[in-house]
């Protein structure tokens, strides 16, 4: 039974709330390792088709458990598995939403750009402190932050850890969309179910084919696309998405 995180179904959007209050939703071990589990669960769940993570109004995330990190040295943090939970979230092929409302920092800003998507409420603050505690990123910050925002922009928010606010993350183009607080989990339950009523095919080839460009080059992303667009046009979405265009109807894609 979890005890750090909240899990709610939303037809066919999974909701997953980090419920640490006390720490600002430190992602401390347990904390990673029942978000793993569940994500894993979502991801082999037919019913669900989008994934929405998120957090309190306070804190989506406020980093990686500080207090539990203090006593850790190195060689013994290469060799326990560390790392390897806060990676089973890029293992995850559905769509993840990620709504964050106030601090996302460290940890939690790099937990959010490992999510597909961000939606932001206005109270929300990214930011890489770890600056201050005399490290630097270590959950792939320093190179998501830089694709997402360039060189500039991530130089001066990682060497100084100054945080940004939802507006200026919005510019940036870290967010998707900033929405009201009010209604941020409900913007992404929306979003979900948006994408969970369309091709469960179509949304894997485009989650892979976006992520291609985020992660090679200009000529092996095209590569990829081309394949997985191809392979499209192997299954029943594409017949019935395109039926439904000329018979002016709107396209079924539950069977298949
Ligand atoms: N860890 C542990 N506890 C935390 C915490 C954190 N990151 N953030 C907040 N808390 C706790 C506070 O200690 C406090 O607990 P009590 O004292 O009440 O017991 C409680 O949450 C409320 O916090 P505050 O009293 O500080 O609340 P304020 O509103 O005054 O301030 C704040 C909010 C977010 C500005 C402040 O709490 C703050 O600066 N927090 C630390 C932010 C930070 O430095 N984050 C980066 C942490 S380093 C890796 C993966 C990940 C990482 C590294 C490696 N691998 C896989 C290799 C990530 C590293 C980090 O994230």
């Amino acid at each position: 039974m979890a005890e750090m995180i909240v899990t709610e179904t939303h037809g066919r959007v999974g909701l997953i709330r980090l419920d640490r209050p006390k720490a600002l939703n430190a992602l401390c071990d347990q904390l990673m390792a029942e978000l793993g589990e569940q994500l894993l669960a979502f991801d082999a769940d037919r019913a669900i088709g989008a994934v929405v993570l998120t957090g309190s109004e306070k804190a989506f995330a406020a980093g990686a458990d500080i207090k539990e990190m203090q006593d850790r040295r190195y060689p013994a943090v290469l060799f326990d598995d560390f790392i390897a939970r806060w990676e089973t979230i890029l293992r995850i092929r559905k769509p993840v939403i990620a709504a964050v409302a106030g601090f996302a920092l460290g940890g939690g800003c790099e937990l959010a750009m490992m999510c597909d998507i961000i939606l932001a409420a206005e109270t929300a603050r990214f930011g890489q402190p770890e600056i201050n505690l005399g490290i630097i990123p270590g959950a792939g910050g320093s190179q998501r932050l830089t694709r997402a925002v360039g060189k500039s922009k991530a130089m001066e928010l990682i060497l100084s850890g100054r945080m940004m606010d939802a507006g200026e993350a919005e510019r940036a183009n870290l967010v998707a969309r900033v929405v009201p607080a009010a209604e941020l989990v409900g913007e992404a339950i929306k979003l979900g179910e948006r994408i969970a009523g369309l091709s469960p095919v179509a949304v894997l080839a485009a989650k892979q084919a976006v992520n291609r460009a985020y992660e090679t080059t200009l000529t092996e992303g095209v590569r990829a696309e081309r394949s997985l667009f191809l392979s499209l046009f192997g299954t029943p979405h594409q017949r019935e998405g395109m039926a439904a265009f000329a018979e002016k109807r709107k396209p079924d894609f539950s069977a298949g």
